[in-house]
């Protein structure tokens, strides 16, 4: 999109695009440095991701008193949750009551979809212009616009003949959907169907779950947050946000382990047990019994064993043996998508309500005006819901016509996948600053505690940019290079980068994607000190400039 030369553009010192979790705290940071920021975001309101994922079901798997703000401690003392991990409407109510508390809405603009963003090189600015035709210009542009904001809608073909309605997990009508007495397709079986399935299951007359790969999922274990509790966790916040800071993933599952299960420290090794051992242990503990063993994620042949033990925990669960069947994972290691924890998932599958089509056994051909045509038969519904997941990490960047220096758009400078100096910013494109880019921890973490770091490293450099009169900030080429290189280099021979495993990380879901593995695996703890002695070391890596 051109901007409009004749609309004079407003003019502030930063624009901030996206008002979710990263960008209200970007604005409030940026207001305490005293200065003029406009926030920019497509959505009606605040949340980002909770604004937007109303589906049933939809909730976060870290624990609630974790996933929160640390920045303001007033804040924190004075905010309760009802859950260990919260629902989406409780987060969403969280994102409202911050909004409100620090006034953060006067200084953003809804419903503006940011169409283009272009550094001018004469005068050292960002031209940022709105599909409404609105033209700001700011020394910064902060690109705060989520890793996980652009639902991926497959083309199936048909799907425009549908009779009936059609939901995608990522833009669920606000006014919610009702289910009852209907039946309900539902396409995906990754976190927002493994959440959502459940939850339609007991209101829709029917369900019909079309799976084309099956996943590995634990139980949640949530539930209420006593009062006694939380009074006590508040009272160590300081010692538990310095955990998190200091952690691999920002999470240390105070009071709980993940997903709300009692913390079990990974020590034995699988490939010292016996086959009797494993199915003993399966038997006794189900699929947490896994989470025992420290060579699963590392060792291969030690990730099947436990892949194994896994399928067995599902013949037991599972009523129906060819059910059963369907719902196990093969072919890929455990570990090397998006860990996806659940409520009665498997349950649901033992429902009389409840069909699983195993798309293994024949795809989805094309839909029609009753349901989907498949290689193994038509199923018939009346709604058709997507959990196809997002174009993730880059998909909302791609879509902002982004220009750095001489005109070079950012899609091209990552025309082989994204390039980056900390997942901060990429070189060639001045002032532009990305929070939980790719290349910083970002998606492999509880994601407030990298969005505060970030919003917190880029605050302090604009402070110190001001403070010693500099005009532009970039890294160069040879930064870039080695951090990517290294990014590759702690990702290779995870489980992440196996040859089999075809997760979003790795783009592997959006057709003519890159494969590149997008975040940096080297955990939130090194990868602060990584940027605090980049800073401390004058910026190290990046060209400052006064001129
Ligand atoms: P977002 O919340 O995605 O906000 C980005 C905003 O930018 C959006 O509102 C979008 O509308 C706006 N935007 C994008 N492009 C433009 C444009 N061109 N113009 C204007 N506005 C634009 N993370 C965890 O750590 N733990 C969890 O348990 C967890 N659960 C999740 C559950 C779901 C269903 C999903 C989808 C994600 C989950 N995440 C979780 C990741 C979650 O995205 C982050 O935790 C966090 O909310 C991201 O905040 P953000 O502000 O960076 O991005
Ligand atoms: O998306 P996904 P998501 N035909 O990409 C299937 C966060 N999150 O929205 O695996 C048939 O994981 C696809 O199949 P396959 C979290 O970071 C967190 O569920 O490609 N099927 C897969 O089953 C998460 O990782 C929570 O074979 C098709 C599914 O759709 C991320 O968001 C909750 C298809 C997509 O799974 C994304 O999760 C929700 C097609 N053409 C989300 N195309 C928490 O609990 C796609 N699929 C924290």
């Amino acid at each position: 999109m051109k901007l409009n030369s004749r609309i004079k553009p407003t003019q502030v010192d930063v624009v901030v695009v996206g008002a979710g979790f990263s960008g209200m705290y970007m604005l409030h940071r940026l207001r305490q440095l005293g200065l003029s920021v406009q926030v920019l975001e497509a959505g009606s309101d605040v949340g980002g991701t909770w604004y937007w994922n109303r589906y049933p079901g939809a909730r976060c798997d870290v624990p609630s008193m974790e996933y929160s703000y640390s920045f303001s401690e007033e804040l924190q003392q004075e905010w309760n949750w009802s859950e260990i991990m919260a629902a989406q409407p409780e987060i969403l109510q969280y994102a409202n009551h911050v909004a409100q508390r620090f006034d953060l809405r006067s200084d953003i603009q809804f419903d503006t979809q940011v169409a283009s963003a272009i550094f001018a090189e004469d005068s050292k600015r960002w031209e940022v212009g709105t599909q409404t035709g609105d033209h700001y210009s700011a020394r910064f542009c902060i690109m705060a616009t989520g890793c996980l904001s652009v639902p991926n809608t497959p083309t199936i073909a048909g799907a425009e003949d549908f009779a009936g309605p059609i939901y995608h997990t990522g833009n669920w009508p606000k006014e919610g959907v009702d289910f009852s007495g209907l039946s309900v397709g539902i396409i995906g079986t990754g976190s927002s169907g493994i959440q959502s399935i459940p939850v339609i299951a007991e209101q829709a007359k029917h369900l019909t779950v079309f799976q084309r790969t099956p996943n590995y999922t634990m139980p949640a274990h949530n539930g209420p947050l006593s009062e006694d509790f939380q009074m006590e966790a508040k009272k160590n916040y300081a010692e538990i946000r310095d955990e998190q800071r200091a952690s691999q993933v920002g999470i240390i599952g105070y009071g709980f382990g993940f997903g709300g299960a009692e913390n079990v420290e990974p020590t034995d090794e699988i490939l010292a047990t016996t086959q009797a051992q494993r199915t003993a242990l399966v038997e006794e503990e189900g699929f947490v019994a896994i989470r025992r063993f420290a060579d699963v994620s590392i060792d291969p042949e030690a990730n099947e064993l436990a892949c194994d033990m896994y399928r067995q925990q599902i013949k037991r669960v599972i009523n129906d043996d060819a059910t059963a069947e369907s719902l196990m994972p093969r072919d890929y290691p455990m570990g090397c998508k998006r860990p996806v924890i659940d409520t009665d998932y498997y349950a649901t599958f033992n429902r009389d309500n409840v069909t699983l089509v195993d798309l293994r056994k024949g795809g989805i051909e094309h839909i029609q005006a009753n349901g989907v045509k498949t290689g193994q038969g038509d199923f018939a519904f009346d709604v058709l819901v997507y959990a196809t997941g997002f174009d993730a990490m880059t998909g909302a960047l791609g879509k902002i016509d982004i220009r750095g220096r001489n005109n070079t758009a950012l899609t091209e400078h990552w025309d082989a996948g994204p390039r980056t100096y900390l997942g901060l910013q990429a070189s060639g494109f001045p002032n532009l600053f990305t929070i939980t880019g790719p290349g910083s921890p970002s998606v492999l973490s509880n994601m407030i505690v990298s969005i505060e770091q970030h919003v917190d490293w880029i605050g302090d450099c604009i402070a110190y940019m001001d403070k010693s009169e500099l005009l532009t900030i970039e890294p160069t080429l040879d930064a870039e290079d080695k951090w990517i290189a290294h990014v590759n280099e702690v990702a290779e021979g995870t489980m992440f980068t196996a040859a089999s495993c075809n997760s979003w990380y790795l783009g592997a879901n959006i057709p003519g994607k890159p494969r590149i593995f997008m975040p940096y695996v080297g955990g939130v703890g090194t990868y602060r000190e990584t940027c605090d002695r980049v800073a401390a070391n004058d910026y190290e890596g990046f060209v400052l400039s006064a001129s």
